[in-house]
């Protein structure tokens, strides 16, 4: 097994840089690259002596100090004696410094973790530096010329993995909670991370298990099978237990996967309604050019942002109707491709004027999708006025607003929560897509031997099928899984974790 190291902490300046060293030589690597805050101190010192004693005016002081200087640069090569001292989990202030060149790179704190209790479970050193790029850079390439390789993306969690510490639920939470970018979805992470997901999984795992050791010992001794096998509990628990959990689930990545995912909502309406206007209020910034003049989008401008603690991926689009400048209709069609792609549709209308045929042109256009009707610039109509829909729109939510003078834009985000179907997530066991198409395959297969079962069938049938959807679930703890998949999930990892 080689020994890794990678920078761990993001790029560019900041207080804290971490170098991350794990394997069985990340001690020994990093006993050659740390100095005591002793050592780095008389170092300094002996270093200043060095030119006193060249120095004829203060020989004599220095003549001290260039004895020390003997006895520090024996401390200097007897730092496997020091540092064979040093213990797990402490931390230790000193200096890294390269013995090539005599150079002190920085001032620093060293944690050793001694295996198994670290993160990788093998010997890990952690190098807290001053960051930015040009010393951390020095300090992992001293660390590398000691003997460490460069880590891979992920690979410190994929020795995690590997090496038991956590499975691979856990091991994806890890990167989820790294890119959470609302406090919903951090929690459906730390959630996984506590286990929470493997816990449930092993659950109906082991109920399988315990069906599938029945049904094997009635096929290896089947004049028994009368006695050992009762097809009624199986089907009971299959049904009621196991398809039940695999069912809720299921539901729980349709109702929440915008959690994880970002749910996209894009706005859509004829040219000039305010479709921009609104795209920067809900920002807070001028990320759109806003204008009196009608085609004034001609791209798709997309922003993420935090609506209720839901992940959304913000659309502003071109505005539809029927044009003739080749600039607009190639904005128009990028319009028509997102609203495909779209979970949400914000259709905007003015409602400070009636509707127009253009308005019922775009309604038709993205009356499949799941829509909010926006009555945009409500400022600019009386009190009592009431937008006359047409019948044919049916029941479409709708909601007030004024983008200009951010009016109704609380309700709009209750909304489109309420959209996301996130209010009825009650559990934070949501499912990633990798999850979510190894519970179909369990399922397909339960339901399959739970059905076998029924019509009695051979054992030998209702066998393969659980096997089928016990491996399945093993795929996602990482029990029965393969190392491509390993590789596909931890190369979406950054380099440092
Ligand atoms: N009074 C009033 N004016 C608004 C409101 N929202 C937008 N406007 C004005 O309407 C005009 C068009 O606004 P935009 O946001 O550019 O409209 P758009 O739908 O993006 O237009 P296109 O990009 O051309 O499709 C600008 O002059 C805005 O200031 C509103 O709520 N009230
Ligand atoms: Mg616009």
């Amino acid at each position: 097994m080689t020994t890794i190291a990678a920078i761990a902490t993001p790029p560019g300046t900041g207080g804290i840089g971490i170098i991350k060293i794990s394997g069985p030589d990340a001690l020994k690597i990093a006993n050659a690259v740390f100095r005591s805050k002793a050592e780095c101190r008389d170092r300094k010192r002996v270093e200043n002596s060095f030119y006193e004693c060249k120095d004829g005016k203060r020989v004599e002081n220095s003549f001290y100090e260039c004895r020390d200087r003997k006895r520090v640069e024996n401390s200097f090569y007897n730092t496997d004696a020091e540092s064979g001292k040093r213990q797990s989990h402490h931390l230790y202030h000193g200096c890294i410094a390269d013995d090539a060149d005599n150079r002190i790179i920085d001032e620093v704190l060293l944690t050793l973790m001694f295996a198994p209790h670290s993160y990788t479970r093998e010997d890990v050193a952690e190098i807290q530096a001053h960051s930015g790029p040009a010393v951390l850079r020095a300090i992992l390439e001293l660390v590398l010329k000691k003997g460490a390789v460069l880590a891979e993306p992920g690979e410190f969690t994929k020795r995690a993995y590997l090496n038991g510490r956590i499975d691979l639920t856990q091991a994806e939470a890890v990167m989820d909670i790294v890119a959470a970018k609302t406090e919903k979805s951090l929690e459906i992470a730390a959630a996984q991370i506590r286990g929470g997901m493997k816990k449930h999984i092993e659950s109906v795992r082991d109920d399988l298990i315990g069906i599938l050791t029945e049904t094997e010992a009635a096929i290896d001794f089947p004049e028994d099978a009368g006695e050992t096998l009762n097809a009624d509990a199986i089907t009971e628990i299959l049904e009621n237990r196991v398809i039940r959990q695999l069912k809720v689930l299921l539901s729980q990545y349709e109702n929440a996967r915008f959690l994880r995912e970002g749910l996209s909502v894009l706005i859509a309406g004829k040219p000039n309604v305010g479709k921009s206007s609104l795209m920067n209020c809900l920002l807070q910034k001028d990320r759109a050019i806003v204008t009196p003049v009608p085609g004034t989008t001609r791209d798709i401008i997309e922003e993420t942002l935090n609506i209720r603690g839901i992940p959304v991926i913000l659309t502003d689009t071109a505005g539809l109707h029927e044009s003739r400048d080749p600039v607009e209709i190639l904005g128009i069609k990028k319009t028509r491709e997102g609203i495909c792609q779209a979970d949400l549709i914000l259709f905007m209308v003015d409602s400070s004027e009636p509707l127009t045929a253009t308005d019922e042109a775009v309604y038709e256009s993205i009356r499949h999708k799941k829509l909010i009707l926006l009555a945009n610039k409500s400022d600019l109509r009386p009190d009592n006025f009431k937008l006359d829909i047409p019948d044919s729109w049916g029941k479409i939510p709708l909601v007030n607003i004024s983008a200009l003078y951010e009016r109704g834009l609380d309700e709009l985000k209750d909304l489109i929560a309420e959209a996301a179907g996130c209010f009825h997530t009650e559990s934070p066991l949501i499912p990633n897509l990798r999850h979510k198409s190894a519970l179909e395959r369990s399922f397909e297969a339960v339901s399959a031997a739970a059905d076998a079962i029924k019509a009695s069938m051979p054992f030998e049938l209702v066998s393969i099928d659980l096997q089928e959807a016990i491996d399945a679930l093993g795929e996602i703890i990482g029990i029965t899984v393969k190392p491509d998949v390993l590789d596909q999930i931890f190369s979406r990892f950054c380099i440092g974790k």
